[in-house]
Parts: C-alpha cells; sequence; structure tokens
C-alpha cells in the first residue's frame, strides 16, 4: 500500500539530485541579469569591480597572480594525510594569510592574497568562492584562454592547511605526480593540462635578482608557446644561475626592460619524463585542445574538498573570454 508513495518520493528525489545545477530556483538579479539561482547574484558587481580596479581588463600581473593563487589554494588537500591537511579549495589562503603566505613555496603569493582581501571585506561571498571567481575573471582577460567553469557555495573553511603540500620547481616528477594524484587523482595528462597556465607567468622569486622572467616569450597570452620552448635546447640563466628549481631556458637574453625566459625545472622535467612527454609534446599548436583539457583539469582543481552536487553553478557570471586571436607556435 505505501509502495507508490515511496516509490514516487524516490524518484523525486533521485531527479532533483542528478541535476542540483538546474534546481528550480533561477532568479533575476537587482541588475536585471537572469541567473540560475539567487547565489549567483553577488558575483556580478564583484566581476565588475575585479575588472575595473583590480585586473583593469588585462592579462597582467594582478591576473597571472591570482590565478597562481587558485592553485595554491586548492592544492593543500591530501588523501593520504586526511582532513587536518587542508579542505583543498576552501579560502584558507585568504582566511589564514599570515601563516600560508609564509609557506616556502608560497613565496610571492602575498600581493594577490592581499588584493583579495579587499575583495572579501566588501562583498557577501565566501573567501574559497572569491579565490576560485577571481581566478576565472582574471583569466577571462587572457587571449586564448578558456572561459571556466564556476561554481559556488564553498564554506569558509576553519582548518589550516599543512605545509609541504605545494608543489616546488626542484620537486621531481615521481613527487609532482604523487602530490596531484594525493591531492585529487588527477593523471598526469590533467597535470600537463594545467600547466597550460604557465604560458601566462612570469617568476620574481625563483630568481631575487631579476624580475618577472617570463616562462615563455608571450606571457600575456595564453597560447602553445610554452609547451614549445621549454622542449628547445636550454642555452643560460636570464639572471644569476644556481638557483633552487631553476634550469636553462633557451631564451635567456633581455631585451630592453624584458628580462629573458626562465624554466623550471619542474617543467623542463616534466616535458621530458616518460609518463608526460607525449602529452606535453601534445598540446604544441593545439590551442583548442590545450584550452579545453585545462579547462576541465581546472574545474576538478577548482572544486577539491568540495561535492560537485553541494555547489551552485554561476558559470553564466564568468566574463566573456577577450576574443584576440592566438597565433600558433613558432
Ligand atoms: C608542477 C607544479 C607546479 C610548480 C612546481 C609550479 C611552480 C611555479 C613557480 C616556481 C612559479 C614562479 C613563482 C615566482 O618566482 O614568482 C610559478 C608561477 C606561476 N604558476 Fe606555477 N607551478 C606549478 C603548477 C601550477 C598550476 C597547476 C597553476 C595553475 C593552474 C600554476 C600557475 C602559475 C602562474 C599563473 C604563475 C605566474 C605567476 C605570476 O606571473 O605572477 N602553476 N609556478
Ligand atoms: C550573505 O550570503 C549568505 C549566503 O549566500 C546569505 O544567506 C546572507 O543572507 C547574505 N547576507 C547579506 C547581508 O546579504
Ligand atoms: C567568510 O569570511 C570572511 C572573512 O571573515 C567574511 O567576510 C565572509 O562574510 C565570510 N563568508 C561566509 C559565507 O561565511
Ligand atoms: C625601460 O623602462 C624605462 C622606465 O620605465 C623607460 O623610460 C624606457 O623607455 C624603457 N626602455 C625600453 C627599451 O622599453
Ligand atoms: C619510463 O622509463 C623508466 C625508466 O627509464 C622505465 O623503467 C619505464 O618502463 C618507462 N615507462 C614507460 C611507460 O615507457
Ligand atoms: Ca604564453
Amino acid at each position: 500500500m505505501s509502495f507508490i508513495p515511496l516509490l514516487t518520493l524516490a524518484a523525486l528525489t533521485v531527479s532533483v539530485h542528478t541535476a542540483p545545477a538546474t534546481r528550480d530556483t533561477s532568479a533575476v538579479c537587482s541588475d536585471g541579469t537572469a541567473v540560475p539561482h539567487t547565489a549567483c547574484c553577488a558575483f556580478i558587481p564583484l566581476a565588475k569591480d575585479l575588472q575595473a580596479n583590480l585586473f583593469q581588463n588585462e592579462c597582467g600581473e594582478d591576473a597571472h597572480e591570482v590565478v597562481r593563487l587558485v592553485f595554491h589554494d586548492a592544492i593543500t588537500i591530501s588523501q593520504r594525510l586526511g582532513p587536518s591537511a587542508g579542505g583543498g579549495a576552501d579560502g584558507s589562503v585568504l582566511l589564514f594569510p599570515t601563516v600560508e603566505a609564509n609557506f616556502h613555496a608560497n613565496d610571492g603569493i602575498d600581493e594577490s592574497v592581499n588584493n583579495l582581501l579587499h575583495y572579501l571585506a566588501l562583498y557577501n561571498v565566501s573567501a574559497g568562492d572569491l579565490v576560485q571567481f577571481a581566478g576565472a575573471v582574471g583569466l577571462s582577460n587572457c587571449p586564448g584562454a578558456p572561459r571556466l567553469e564556476f561554481l559556488a557555495g564553498r564554506p569558509n573553511t576553519t582548518v589550516v592547511p599543512q605545509d609541504g603540500l605545494v608543489p616546488e620547481p626542484q620537486d621531481s616528477v615521481d613527487s609532482i605526480l604523487a602530490r596531484f594524484a594525493d591531492a585529487g587523482n588527477f593523471s598526469p595528462f590533467e597535470v600537463v593540462s594545467l600547466l597550460a597556465s604557465h604560458s601566462i607567468a612570469r617568476a620574481d622569486v625563483v630568481d631575487p635578482t631579476i624580475d618577472a622572467a617570463p616562462f615563455d616569450s608571450t606571457p600575456f597570452t595564453f597560447d602553445t608557446q610554452v609547451f614549445l620552448e621549454v622542449l628547445l635546447k636550454g642555452t643560460g640563466f636570464p639572471g644569476t644561475n644556481n638557483n633552487v628549481g631553476e634550469v636553462m631556458s633557451p631564451l635567456p637574453l633581455s631585451s630592453g626592460n624584458d628580462t629573458g625566459e626562465l624554466r623550471l625545472q619542474s617543467d623542463f622535467a616534466l616535458a621530458r619524463d616518460n609518463r608526460t612527454a607525449c602529452f606535453w609534446q601534445g598540446f604544441v599548436n593545439k590551442q583548442d585542445f590545450m584550452a579545453s583539457s585545462f579547462r576541465a583539469a581546472m574545474a576538478k582543481l577548482a572544486i577539491l574538498g568540495h561535492n560537485r552536487d553541494d555547489l551552485i553553478d554561476c558559470s553564466s557570471v564568468v566574463p566573456a573570454t577577450v576574443k584576440t586571436a592566438v597565433k600558433g607556435a613558432r
């Protein structure tokens, strides 16, 4: 007798849970934008503010730094060590800024942390959501970059992460692949996909004697150039040699005020290790493949420590990406 109501209830529950992003909670925000859920509304003025006052709609230093912060916040989680190691993409880097900024691997992140703390005080969003959203907004300014997925609803964490979980450029490929697998079952292909980020990167702290040494010759374009250039024969250093985690780059010479290219030992090794070399080479001149692979791996990184089904899909509030055409690797 009670069979039918029970079954009906079960069917309802399933249909709600399998489609969390399309729950019927759609809303129109105060600016008139239709969104899938009221929780997305807070991010609309935040995106405008970030674009106007932090990024200036550019794929410059501030955008690069926040994309790096996305990684450093998210990767502090460990299946091996358990919950006390850190909660993944949880905003810990903003909530415990004096602790995490002192981790060696986080050298240089203080600038992006301070930039985002300003927005955390102004907007009613969690620290974890802010880091991931700001990364997606910053990246939207980079020619060639994909428009990232953005899910909202990460709670503010209370767990201070452990030191030693963020990979460093002197780490072996074994240790880098093991760390990514421990953090979130990332495959070697996904690790290489995430390193497309090094196409929009310039190092300040690897060689403390030079500032803003790029990892490829097009640091303001999210292109496949980094995958090509890391394969070239190294000939020298842009600044001093003997820096930990640095190896010779193929384009070390400075031109005008631009410092020459700097190569990370980890990128060099990942480009040549037999577990990752084919994936690395496979991205050269494959812009769309690289961008979509990066997008998929970033979607995984962005929700480390959370269940996808607990979050709300607010991807539609991520600004459209710039449409500047990107040249092939050469
Ligand atoms: C094997 C793992 C990784 C290692 C060892 C590594 C290491 C580094 C190092 C040493 C720097 C230069 C810091 C400095 O001297 O200022 C850097 C910069 C950067 N990294 Fe990574 N990284 C890794 C993975 C990632 C991932 C997964 C992302 C993002 C998805 C990322 C995004 C960036 C960005 C955007 C910069 C440039 C920051 C700027 O220009 O200010 N990295 N990385
Ligand atoms: C802040 O956001 C939370 C969660 O989205 C919401 O419950 C709360 O009402 C908001 N507070 C204000 C002051 O808008
Ligand atoms: C998270 O913490 C920050 C800083 O204390 C606060 O401004 C923000 O309102 C909190 N957000 C949520 C959703 O708890
Ligand atoms: C180098 O920077 C200085 C100071 O910003 C500027 O005046 C000069 O024109 C720059 N030189 C080149 C070659 O870009
Ligand atoms: C990769 O190289 C190592 C050491 O040179 C070797 O033991 C291993 O079998 C190789 N693996 C593959 C998939 O080629
Ligand atoms: Ca580039």
